[in-house]
């Protein structure tokens, strides 16, 4: 085992302090705070990541930096581990170990130590990040904490986050039965937009597609899809201002658009009754479509109308293509889920509820041959497993309708990121079920109704003090605020609320619905009034409903 370079570690150290008096911890989606304040976790994220490689003999560990849909003073980090997953759960403990430690080479050698890591073994990393102005600072800092180690890295550029994960998995499967494409942004395009292509063709050309960037990366990524698709697929993109400071995921983007339940106003004028409209957020992994109805009216068609639409449709295709004895598809939501989607859905697969965090889903959708997974915010993909990936390239169909549907369910599977939920990768998804079913967003949304629903974000003096169970539907902590929350859901028809801290933001999330849309905002308002009561939130930021 090589020894640790105590003396570069120390001088690197002193330049990239760790601030007094902050506690960081490795939560849903890795770190994630004002950017201002992440440069000595930056730093120490780079030697995780280093570490993180050697113990996995030298595969490949992707680094993202990105604060998502947060605002765009914040920034983070998330580890990648090499199939493009998020970071085995017990390594967020050392992450979070190495971020607070006042000895950060006593904390170092504790990691190497219980993680049984050979320091002689090689390592390798390929790091990205989004537009948000604090990233090339904290690259920096991250580059540092990977020369530590000697790290053989990649700087990937400014990209999305689920182009990241693509290169990770491609990277690690090169040249392998499992190779998942060039590991090139290019290849990336060119698998997506080949597999759509086939996909859609012979079917009537679509109206143009309005994608609302969020002034963020997906705004470049999405410039370059649509050279790749030429006129496979019209789009117009609209908020791809990634220059202008303080306009990332400022009044549009997925986030705004789900928690809003609006349309951003900088579409106002551009989408046209009927037309399809989606949002992507800040780094282009969550999806969220939308249409205005003939009065006008704003209708959204979220994450859980996105599972039930391509669940349903990869459900007829496994069946079309004699395979539904063979080939189980199932589905796998969050409490987020609205209770008219899970019914829909059970009435046609199997049906999961886990914890939010895309980690959760991910590894419940494992479990089913076809996995859809789908977070009511729009963060979701579909998993085939190696097994089904194997039978399909095998089965012999014994019809030319049997042969057409396995053709569509091989090319859907070159189609979707199965590496992590990709709003691109979804959105063309998304346009492939609608052109076979020859649906617009109003045939699509009338599938079901949505019960009338309200998230509420409510910052109380410390988030910690909430704790859940039951996947997340129950709060077991404080004590006694349970039984209120059910007694006031119980008073409104179809009511249901739940309550969690946030794993990205510092709040506390409250969630309701009830058949009547004037009740689900009350039933949301009255349960964050009763968090913001019991836990001391800050009157500066009480929501304003609920005054
Ligand atoms: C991340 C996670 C998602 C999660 C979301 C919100 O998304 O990847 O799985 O749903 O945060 O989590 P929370 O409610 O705990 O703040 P993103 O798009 O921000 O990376």
């Amino acid at each position: 085992m090589s020894p640790l370079s105590t003396d570069t570690i120390q001088a690197l150290s002193h330049v990239h302090a760790k601030p007094d008096n902050i506690r960081f911890q490795y939560g849903t989606a890795g770190f994630r705070t004002l950017g201002n304040i992440l440069d000595s976790v930056l730093f120490r994220t780079g030697i995780l990541a280093g570490l993180r490689s050697k113990k996995l003999d030298g595969q490949t560990i992707g680094v993202m930096v990105t604060a998502s849909h947060n605002p765009e003073a914040d920034n983070g980090v998330k580890l990648v581990d090499p199939y493009g997953e998020m970071l085995e759960a017990s390594w967020e403990i050392y992450a979070t170990k190495l971020a607070n430690a006042p000895d950060l080479i006593s904390a170092l050698e504790d990691v190497i130590r219980d993680a049984d890591i050979d320091l002689s073994k090689p390592s390798h990393v390929v790091y990205a990040r989004d537009t948000r102005p604090s990233g090339p600072a904290l690259v920096a800092a991250l580059e540092d904490g990977l020369k530590v180690l000697n790290v053989d890295a990649r700087d990937a550029g400014v990209t999305t986050t689920p182009i990241l994960h693509y290169l990770v998995r491609a990277i690690n499967t090169k040249g392998t039965k499992n190779s998942y494409g060039e590991d090139s942004e290019q290849g990336y395009f060119e698998k997506m937009t080949n597999a759509f292509k086939k996909l859609v063709a012979g079917r009537p050309p679509r109206d143009s597609l309005l994608i609302d960037c969020a002034n963020g990366v997906g705004a470049k990524a999405a410039v370059e899809l649509s050279e790749y698709l030429g006129d496979s697929l019209p789009i117009t993109l609209e908020n791809t201002d990634t220059t202008t400071p303080g306009v990332l995921n400022n009044m549009c983007g997925a986030d705004f658009v789900k928690t809003t339940q609006k349309l951003p106003p900088s579409l106002a004028n551009k989408l046209k009754p009927g037309q399809r409209g989606c949002s992507l957020d800040g780094d282009a992994d969550r999806l969220m479509y939308f249409y205005l109805d003939e009065r006008g009216q704003f209708r959204m068609l979220d994450g859980d109308k996105i599972a039930t639409l391509v669940g349903s449709f990869i459900g007829e295709l496994v069946k079309s293509a004699g395979l539904e004895d063979k080939i189980k598809v199932g589905s796998v939501q969050t409490a987020y889920a609205n209770g008219a989607s899970t019914k829909y859905l059970s009435e046609r697969l199997p049906v999961r509820c886990v914890s939010t965090g895309v980690k959760h889903l991910h590894h419940a959708a494992e479990n089913f041959d076809v996995g859809v997974y789908f977070e009511a915010n729009g963060h979701g993909t579909v998993l085939f497993s190696p097994a089904t990936t194997d039978r399909l390239r095998e089965y012999q169909p014994s019809t030319p309708a049997q042969q057409t549907a396995l053709e569509h369910l091989i090319n859907l599977t070159l189609l979707i990121n199965q590496a992590v939920g990709d709003a691109l990768s979804d959105m063309l998804l998304v346009e492939v079920v609608l052109a076979h079913k020859n649906y617009t967003g109003i045939e699509w949304d009338s599938l079901y109704s949505d019960l009338p629903n309200r998230l509420v974000k409510v910052v109380v003096a410390d988030r910690n003090a909430f704790q859940t169970e039951d996947a997340e539907r129950r709060l077991v902590r404080p004590e006694g605020l349970q039984a209120r929350i059910e007694e006031l859901a119980h008073r409104y028809e179809g009511g249901r609320s739940f309550v969690r801290p946030s794993g990205t933001e510092d709040v506390v999330r409250v969630y309701a619905e009830a058949v009547i849309r004037t009740q689900a905002d009350e039933l949301a308002f009255r349960v964050a009034g009763l968090v913001y009561d019991t836990a001391g939130g800050d009157p500066a930021r009480r929501p304003k409903e609920f005054l």
